[in-house]
């Protein structure tokens, strides 16, 4: 008995050793932190052009009525969509982050980008998606990092990655004029874009005190500095007004 709850205790040891060596090295400094909240519309909502794509019937033929322009978006509750929201500082200088193993991808469907306004990490994939089959021609208008214009003659998808940090890099199509999105490029993963409620959450902040930068295309930035300590959730508004 003694022999066998030696082997038993030995063989407990020697899991324990296997689990610690197996063990996956431990992520970088993130925490509990939350930061959410409300991107709000103030004033007279501006009309936005119709989209002629008569020249295009297999992207006319995706839409049911006339596609109008997406630089201003306001959601049925008031709120504003499409506004990128991130930490612009205050995060530890030992913070590091690596980027996902998975892409972002864009697609452009209905000769339109989806989505309009997104975020990537540094060495992240952007896996750029022609979805109509007929040509396009991506140009990233970017200044910190190295500018691309790939043409997509067909279905296909085209990778590329960025190795700096960059808020906002212009995306747009040099066949047709009316297609562009927003690209931002962040060393790190707190960032969201208000969507359909005007809403977006900032998960797993370390503690600590940061400027949140909210930005929009045609109205421009605001800040809020906001501290979180521990798990907590914060909460931090925002309000554009028409112009
Ligand atoms: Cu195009």
């Amino acid at each position: 008995m003694r022999k066998l709850g030696a082997v038993a205790a030995t063989g407990a040891v020697l899991a324990l050793a296997l689990a610690a060596w197996t063990r996956q090295p431990p992520p970088p400094a993130q925490g509990g932190g939350t930061v959410s909240g409300k991107v709000k519309f103030t004033g007279t909502k501006p009309t936005m052009p119709k989209i002629d794509m008569t020249e295009e019937p297999k992207c006319k033929a995706k839409y049911q009525g006339v596609p109008t322009d997406e630089t201003v978006v306001v959601n049925a509750n008031g709120t504003l969509a499409n506004v990128f929201v991130y930490v612009k500082s205050g995060l530890p200088a030992s913070y590091t982050a690596s980027a996902p193993a998975g892409p972002v991808t864009l697609d452009q469907d209905g000769c339109r980008y989806h989505p309009h306004v997104l975020g990537i990490q540094v060495g992240q994939t952007l896996a750029i998606k022609n979805s109509d089959g007929i040509l396009h021609n991506i140009k990233a208008k970017a200044k910190a990092n190295r500018p691309f214009n790939i043409s997509q003659p067909t279905v296909m998808t085209s990778n590329k990655t960025f190795d700096k940090p960059e808020v906002m890099v212009a995306l747009e199509c040099n066949v047709h004029g009316w297609m562009h999105a927003w690209l931002a490029v962040l060393p790190h993963p707190f960032f969201g874009v208000s969507g359909a409620d005007g809403s977006f959450t900032l998960k797993g902040l370390p503690p600590g005190t940061y400027t949140i930068e909210a930005w929009h295309e045609k109205y421009g930035t605001q800040t809020a500095t906001v501290t979180v300590a521990g798990s907590e959730t914060k909460t931090a508004d925002f309000s554009f007004a028409a112009k």
